[in-house]
């Protein structure tokens, strides 16, 4: 494998400069990036420095390098984890056989289609979040917003090297498409529901990347043991960057939460059901955290596609998509006599129903996203219990809120009741934020630019970044 070239435009570990061809649509593709992100990344700011990290190698230890960087100055780079020498493709009914450095023809329509859909989220989540900055509650949690910001962004180039090299005209006509498609517009929307969505305040950019980065990492899992070997050593790279994106999120809710729990405490504010009470001290009330957990998970959950998927079953069984974690699954990998269980409206009642493995694919990766989403609510109620509060956050049921797959059709409660569809709708304010619980968070949204100094409504973090402290100069904010 080649080291990472810094030396030229686009940095890279494929040893660009030896094909032309692609070497110049990339180049020329580069402008056009710049263009949207000047556009349509984030607002303002983009003449600060800020304390980013940046990609400098492969290899697990030392791959990142810390520094003031100048947003549109970040080194957008193409990065491919280290070849495995004799990989074999792990499940599959091609499962043996050495894995494809080529697109295979039969299998070119489905990989353009998961690469195209995987990479129109990356610019989409940028678009989402470009207004965050000006009411950023610190400059430490300023730069991390950048920092997620711009490897969204080198996610895009993971995605748009993989379209230009391996499909041609057709590849380069989606990496233009991934620019102009615009998250929430109404003529050209972005291609997946929640990228649609607004991200008007930090609480809402804290579950997003709580929530749907997280997608994000199942997603990359699944197509890091792709049999096209490309696509797999991409989405490898590409997840070393996204547990920084999970964290900030987890983090950012916590520090809300453990702010908000301190406050009540002080205050000797013991209902938490008293939201004008806990608003009056402009901290954000537990149960608009509780709605807002409602609305991003169930929104998110929307993401994995139908439970039960004939498209996830065909890219199962070409050795495209597998499971989470795949190589660990003490199976035959092939799922050719295997059943799993899925939840299904039966006859007006929620039931557990043995499927076709193969059919319930996506199934799977939906319970394993939501065991892992409901480690991470315990831990959160870990911060309420010791403040001696008595409120406990939940997950809603999978069936709640839902626009896709098994649940579209039904109305169903958070405690995973079915209803009436009237009934729902008259409820409904009680579970999901209302303009006025917009409104109050937004209200809270002023700036801190002074260095160590945060916002009254989140605690600040346990630790720095790259070992810095909580006062560091995180972004130099020009004068
Ligand atoms: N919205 O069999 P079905 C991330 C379409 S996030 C609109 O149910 P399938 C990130 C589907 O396209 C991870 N349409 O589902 C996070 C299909 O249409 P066609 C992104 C939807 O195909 C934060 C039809 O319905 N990566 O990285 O098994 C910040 C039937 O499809 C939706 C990926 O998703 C929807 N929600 O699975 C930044 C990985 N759901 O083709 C980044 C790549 C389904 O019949 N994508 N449809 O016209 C995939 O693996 C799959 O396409 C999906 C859907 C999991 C999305």
């Amino acid at each position: 494998m080649s080291a990472v070239d810094y030396d030229t435009l686009i940095p890279n570990n494929v040893d660009l400069s030896s094909d032309k061809r692609l070497q110049r649509a990339l180049e020329q593709w580069y402008p056009q990036f710049m263009d949207w992100w000047k556009t349509v990344g984030p607002e303002g700011f983009q003449d600060c420095e800020v304390y980013l990290r940046t990609a400098v190698s492969v290899e697990r230890d030392g791959w990142a390098r810390f520094g003031y960087v100048k947003m549109p100055e970040y080194r957008w780079g193409i990065l491919l984890a280290p070849q495995e020498e004799g990989r074999k493709i792990a499940f599959g009914k091609h499962k043996g056989e050495p894995v494809w450095q080529e697109v295979p023809g039969e299998y070119r329509a489905m990989l353009r289609r998961l690469i195209v859909i995987q990479g129109d989220t990356e610019p989409a989540s940028v678009e989402q979040q470009r207004f965050l900055g000006a009411t950023a509650p610190s400059l430490y949690d300023m730069r991390n917003l950048f920092q997620v910001n711009v490897e969204e962004g080198r996610h895009l180039w993971a995605m748009v090297y993989l379209l230009q090299k391996y499909f041609g005209r057709d590849g380069r006509e989606e990496a233009e498409a991934l620019l102009e498609r615009r998250s929430g517009d109404a003529d050209k929307p972005r291609i997946l529901g929640a990228f649609n969505e607004k991200t008007p305040d930090w609480l809402s950019f804290f579950m997003f990347t709580t929530f749907t980065d997280r997608d994000g990492k199942m997603q990359l899992e699944s197509l890091a043991n792709s049999g096209f070997d490309p696509l797999a050593r991409t989405t490898r790279f590409m997840l070393t960057e996204e547990g920084h994106h999970m964290l900030v999120g987890r983090s950012g809710v916590s520090r809300i939460i453990r702010r908000s729990s301190a406050v009540m405490r002080e205050q000797g504010l013991a209902d938490p059901a008293d939201i004008a009470g806990v608003r009056r001290h402009g901290v954000i009330d537990l149960p608009t955290i509780q709605k807002k957990i409602n609305f991003h998970f169930s929104v998110t959950l929307d993401l994995f596609g139908a439970e039960i998927s004939t498209n996830a079953a065909n890219a199962f069984n070409a050795g495209i998509k597998g499971r989470y974690r795949e190589p660990w699954i003490d199976d035959d990998h092939q799922l050719l006599n295997d059943s799993y269980q899925v939840v299904q409206v039966i006859d007006g009642v929620l039931r557990q129903v043995d499927v076709p493995a193969i059919s319930a694919i996506n199934a799977r990766l939906l319970d394993d996203y939501i065991s892992e989403c409901a480690n991470i609510v315990t831990s959160w109620n870990r911060i309420i219990a010791d403040h001696g509060i008595d409120f406990e956050l939940r997950l809603p049921h999978r069936g709640f809120n839902r626009r896709v797959g098994e649940f579209s059709e039904y109305a169903i409660s958070p405690a995973g009741e079915l209803m009436t569809h009237s009934d729902w709708a008259r409820m409904s304010a009680q579970w999901l934020p209302s303009d006025a619980d917009g409104d109050y968070v937004v209200s809270l949204m002023q700036p801190q630019y002074r260095a160590g100094q945060y916002a009254r409504w989140i605690a600040p973090p346990k630790g720095g970044i790259d070992g810095k402290p909580g006062d560091f100069e995180y972004v130099r904010i020009a004068a």
